[in-house]
């Protein structure tokens, strides 16, 4: 019989490459000495250090499934989510600064893209000299992000840019804007556009007194009829199904960030209760209290094989959207109820910074909610199940 690990119940470590396990130590040993001292204040002080991006680029842990020719990896998905579980066991901030930039940023400058810009954008996101944002939610649209108001009309050698996004990751920090707008010169399809600061009529203010994601700023983009160079259009795709093309590959990447954090409340709730004694024994050594573990080594082990399986598809070239969508929500949901149990069975401590879990908790809600909510990646699934949309 083979001994049980409990902290890697299906051997998951086996079912990894060497190239696989060597990203996966490389963004834990970074995650870990340079993430981790930094938390506590990042959170409390709501502080982005955007000295972040540079580290990360140095590691090549930005865009890592770009190809080389543009300075990055040249990774697979599978390795791709390695990181995000390794970033998003510290913060899902910082997870978030990351996927934003590589899914969000550089995934859609390379997918449809020119050459052009490939070589001129990607190179720089990838070390960190620039970062990234990414456009489409607005203040009216945001689970139906067709409903945008944002506008592109054609004027002499590029397009006029009205309208504002709202609840944007990094814009306050972005040297470069990827938005959504429905152009006026393309039958009013949803086109992508590359804008960069310091063109007039773009401003990005934060959005300060979040509860949550503290130490990730969040802000919105302003678009006061910006003049943006034809050569800023990006060619190769039309519709939503380019922003969405974007998402699929976050919200797989989050779908293992997710348990990351679950992976940290799980082991942090194992050892308060190893250590804490109560009526004369460990709180460990309670049925409750190990049910409430059992429950969160299952739902951890099932969902980090459902992202393996996921990304091993995507890399073999076999992902559809709905299996994308059953993972990003299931995971997400789980690991929300896993940050929440872990806070109670920490007791009063639980609220405490130096514990970890409510912080976990307070994230896990935005990262429930944003890249699609859960009720609506139900209906995504909902609608793939029945062949019915019930969004309207
Ligand atoms: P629908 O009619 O379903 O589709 C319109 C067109 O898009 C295509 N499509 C996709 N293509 C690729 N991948 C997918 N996942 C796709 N889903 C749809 C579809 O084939 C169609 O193409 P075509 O050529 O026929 O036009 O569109 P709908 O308007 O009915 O959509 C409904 C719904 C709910 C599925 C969709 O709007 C949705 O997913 N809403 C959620 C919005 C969302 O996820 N926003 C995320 C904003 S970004 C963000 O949150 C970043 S946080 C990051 C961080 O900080 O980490
Ligand atoms: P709504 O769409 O108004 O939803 C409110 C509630 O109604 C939810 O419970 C939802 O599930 C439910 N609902 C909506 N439609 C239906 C329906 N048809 N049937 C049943 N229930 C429904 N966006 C970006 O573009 N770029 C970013 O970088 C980005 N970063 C973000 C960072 C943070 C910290 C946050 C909080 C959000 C971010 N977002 C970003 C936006 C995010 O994607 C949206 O908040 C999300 O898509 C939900 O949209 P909404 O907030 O407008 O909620």
């Amino acid at each position: 019989l083979a001994k049980f690990t409990w902290d890697d119940a299906y051997l998951l470590d086996e079912q990894l490459t060497e190239d696989e396990r060597l990203i996966r130590d490389t963004a834990r040993a970074y995650a870990q000495e340079k993430l981790a001292p930094r938390i506590h204040d990042a959170y409390l002080d709501e502080k982005t250090d955007r000295s972040i991006f540079n580290e990360m680029g140095e590691l090549g842990l930005l865009g890592v499934t770009v190809p080389e020719e543009y300075g990055c990896a040249g990774a697979n998905y599978v390795s791709y989510g390695l990181v995000a579980r390794e970033v998003e066991r510290i913060d899902s901030g910082y997870r978030s600064m990351m996927s934003v930039q590589s899914s969000l940023v550089m995934y859609p400058i390379h997918a449809y893209g020119s050459e052009e810009q490939r070589r001129k954008y990607l190179p720089k996101l990838g070390s960190g000299e620039w970062v990234g944002c990414f456009g489409l939610t607005e203040p009216d649209a945001g689970s139906d992000p067709g409903g945008m108001k944002t506008r592109a009309e054609k004027v002499a050698d590029g397009y006029r840019l009205t309208g504002s996004k709202m609840w944007i990751s990094n814009s306050p920090i972005a040297d470069v804007f990827v938005v959504w707008a429905k152009s006026a010169a393309h039958d009013n399809q949803i086109r992508g556009f590359i804008l960069e600061k310091g063109m007039k009529g773009l401003s990005a203010p934060k959005i300060g007194g979040k509860l949550s994601l503290r130490a990730s700023i969040t802000g919105e983009v302003v678009m006061d009829g910006v003049i943006v160079p034809e050569e800023n259009l990006l060619p190769n795709v039309s519709g939503l199904k380019g922003p969405f093309g974007c998402l699929n590959r976050a919200r797989y990447g989050i779908s293992w960030g997710v348990m990351g954090a679950a992976e940290d409340c799980f082991h942090r709730a194992r050892q308060y209760g190893l250590d804490r004694k109560q009526f004369n024994k460990p709180l460990a050594q309670t049925q409750l209290y190990q049910k409430k573990l059992a429950d969160m080594l299952t739902e951890i082990t099932l969902g980090l094989q459902g992202s393996l399986r996921v990304g091993r598809l995507m890399d073999a070239g076999k992902m559809a959207p709905e299996m994308i969508s059953l993972v990003k929500r299931n995971n997400c949901g789980k690991a929300l109820d896993i940050a929440r149990a872990a806070r109670d069975m920490h007791g009063g401590n639980g609220i405490q910074i130096e514990y970890q879990v409510m912080r976990h908790a307070a994230n896990l809600e935005t990262v429930n909610t944003y890249e699609g909510t859960h009720d609506v990646h139900a209906l995504i699934l909902g609608r793939a199940i029945t062949g019915l949309q019930a969004f309207f």
